[in-house]
């Protein structure tokens, strides 16, 4: 089998605006949760100080170092970037009368730097961030006006880049909001279960909303969903293993359910019924949910398994999920699974399961890159992990599952969102700056750097199998 990707595959990297840009207070920005939670997603929310410091502050400085790496990102040969917009930079405190035009014109300077090389722009519209004020004022998510302020802000700018942007995608990893509330849905405390799912039933109506106004505002443009692929395996053949890690499964297959089937699924309604959750759910709100994504992306790093047996297996934190190791398998220095086959298992079972193209927008390895005596860095490793998993894609496309493209995560090294690690760097650029935000932020291309110009230039067919 050729190696090849289809002419059209798109290839490229992906960003968050809150990992890279910086430039957290400029030209008008309000603060975003992310800027609260200093040291990541799961850590303590921090109240900003003057003169305090957290390294996503100036981050790698992307807000105006943007023109260089995309330049940079050319030279490897790039036809997409996924990026977000910070929901911040557009309505600094989410319920502003007037769009912030400041930071609508920064992200029109960064589509037209895109276009400049040819690189179509992939835009999240909402990735690990909300206005902070959304939070303190009413509640974040779980309160239903946000379902309208998030509404207007998508058509905002959905309005203002119609003839710059024809890739959307509504919330990123829509399904990790049990596992980080806060970043999530913008829930503060220690919130129960049915307010998670209200808040993230509103965010769902949210996305449906957001989704019918794309197709009326951009009717060329293609939306989707963006989900976090996190694929588990039962840990034994016991039929009560083997249910378990189907209702594990459910439990993030849920979000997909919806945003591509429009409705909630049966075994969801019974979860609810079975755990006391009642929402509350207006008919308006099953209206929007009937519009549904023209396409699914998710990241995908690692794979778990479950098991029904509480004693069994220490719990093991994954990519925010917690899950059982697998002991077929090796992990990274961050103790995530490394199982390049399951790309290909989890792009089947998406493609089985919707019949709806597929995106790959998150996949990378973290590391600790150290340069070598001559000042570089050898990273052969992620030049072997992102290799087998790209060879996994091209296995499941010769499956006949429709793969739109691959945008891997942090193609020059950022802020970690777990920790807000620099250490843990992701790159095929590597950026000079340390957890301390010391550092020069010059940017040297990786041996991964010539590797992946390699495979783009080859459409693949440079890879190993
Ligand atoms: C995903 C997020 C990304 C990115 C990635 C890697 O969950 O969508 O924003 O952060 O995980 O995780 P980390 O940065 O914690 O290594």
């Amino acid at each position: 089998m050729s190696n090849r990707f289809p002419d059209g595959f798109l290839w490229g990297g992906a960003l968050a605006a809150n990992q890279v840009e910086g430039a957290y207070q400029e030209d008008g920005k309000g603060l975003s949760t992310s800027d609260m939670q200093p040291n990541g997603i799961f850590g303590p929310v921090t109240a900003r100080q003057p003169g305090d410091f957290s390294i996503k502050d100036v981050a790698i400085d992307f807000y105006h170092r943007y023109p260089q790496d995309i330049a940079l990102f050319s030279e490897m040969g790039f036809t997409c970037l996924r990026v977000s917009i910070a929901w911040t930079r557009i309505f600094p405190n989410g319920d502003d009368a007037q769009p912030n035009e400041a930071g609508l014109a920064w992200y029109d300077k960064l589509f037209d730097e895109l276009a400049r090389h040819n690189i179509q722009p992939l835009v999240t519209l909402s990735h690990y961030e909300m206005p902070w004020a959304l939070v303190e004022n009413y509640g974040g998510w779980g309160n239903r006006k946000l379902i309208a302020f998030f509404e207007r802000y998508a058509r905002t700018v959905f309005e203002r880049y119609r003839d710059k942007v024809k890739l959307w995608l509504t919330f990123n990893e829509i399904n990790m909001s049990l596992h980080a509330p806060l970043t999530g849905v913008g829930l503060l405390g220690d919130c129960t279960t049915t307010e998670i799912y209200q808040a993230i039933h509103h965010q769902l109506v949210a996305s449906g909303l957001a989704v019918k106004a794309c197709h009326e505002i951009i009717p060329d443009a293609r939306i989707g969903n963006m989900l976090l692929g996190g694929l588990m395996y039962p840990l034994s053949c016991k039929p009560a293993d083997i249910f378990a890690t189907l209702q594990e499964n459910h439990s993030w297959q849920f979000f997909g359910d919806i945003q591509c089937r429009g409705a909630y699924p049966g075994y969801m309604t019974r979860y609810f019924r079975d755990n006391g959750i009642t929402l509350n759910i207006e008919p308006a709100d099953l209206e929007a949910l009937r519009h549904t994504v023209d396409f699914i992306s998710f990241s995908y790093y690692m794979t778990g398994c479950v098991t029904a047996d509480a004693d069994l297996g220490e719990k093991l934190r994954g990519n925010i999920l917690d899950m059982v190791p697998n002991p077929h398998l090796e992990s990274s220095e961050w103790g995530w699974q490394i199982d390049p086959l399951g790309l290909r298992t989890l792009l089947n079972v998406l493609w089985d399961r919707y019949q709806k193209p597929l995106f790959i927008v998150e996949n990378g390895l973290g590391a600790n890159d150290q340069p070598a005596a001559d000042g570089r860095i050898h990273d052969d490793y992620r030049i072997s992990y992102m290799n087998d998993h790209l060879v996994q894609v091209r296995e499941a496309i010769d499956d006949g599952v429709e793969v739109l493209g691959y945008t891997s995560w942090g193609p020059i090294d950022i802020i970690s969102a777990s920790k807000a690690e620099v250490a843990k760097r992701y790159g095929f650029i590597y950026v000079d700056l340390q957890q301390d935000g010391s550092g020069t932020l010059n940017r040297s291309r990786k041996d991964s750097f010539w590797w992946y110009q390699q495979v783009i230039k080859t459409h693949g067919a440079a890879l190993k199998p």
